[in-house]
């Protein structure tokens, strides 16, 4: 199998994740942002949408970060991150979905302006779509901090695919200035996230900038 990564993308972060912490033989082949190379005729042929990550498995291409994982999760038998019963899977995905449809674009929307535009010099940050991305993280953030009082993770007391998944997303949480301050629960299960063998190794190497 090959995976097509982005350096220091969190949504190829978690698929690193769930490579490491199940053992899985996988190729990484890392493809260059905003080039010829994402948007040419070979590379759309595995991902039309021009995004990473993508994985090629013979003849079965794949993209989706999330559907990535729980296609790898499901090719380990019997692990604890993708487990068999169906309402787990469905609570995973649940989440997974979550993380793509709310949480996500939230962050995405704050941690872009604050972090990615300066860092890549994209131009001055805009403070309407950080207000947008902020309303909408105070909207949802308190979902899950109520789901992780009472658990250690947010599906249960085992890490699971909706760790990686929503936790990836963390990864510039600090540089971005996303608003954490009222979370504690979040805060500490990010902790426990950032203690796993596996999620330690899937960190990118730092942008050369
Ligand atoms: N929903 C997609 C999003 C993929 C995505 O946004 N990838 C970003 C990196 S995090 C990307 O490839 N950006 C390059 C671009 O948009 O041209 C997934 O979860 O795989």
């Amino acid at each position: 199998m090959k995976l097509y990564i982005l350096n220091g993308s969190p949504n190829c972060r978690k698929v690193v994740a769930v490579i490491n912490h199940l053992g899985l033989d996988v190729d990484m082949q890392s493809v260059a942002p905003f080039s010829d190379e994402m948007e040419g005729p070979e590379y759309l042929a595995i991902n039309p949408n021009g995004m990473a990550p993508a994985l090629v498995d013979g003849d079965f291409k794949l993209w989706e970060s999330n559907a990535i994982m729980q296609y790898l999760a499901s090719t380990a038998p019997d692990n604890d991150l993708f487990p068999n019963d169906p309402k787990a899977r469905a609570d995973i995905t649940r989440w997974q979905t979550w993380e793509q449809a709310h949480f996500g674009p939230a962050m995405a929307d704050i941690v872009w302006e604050n972090f990615v535009k300066p860092t890549f010099k994209l131009g001055e940050p805009d403070p309407t779509i950080i207000e947008r991305g902020t309303e909408n993280f105070h909207r949802f953030a308190p979902i899950l901090e109520q789901q992780l009082a009472s658990r250690s993770f947010v599906t249960g007391d085992t890490l699971t695919l909706a760790d990686y998944s929503l936790g990836a997303l963390l990864m510039y949480a600090e540089p971005g200035k996303v608003p954490l301050e009222h979370y504690p629960n979040i805060r500490a299960w990010y902790q426990r996230l950032e203690a796993t063998p596996a999620y330690v190794q899937s960190a990118p190497p730092p942008f050369a900038v």
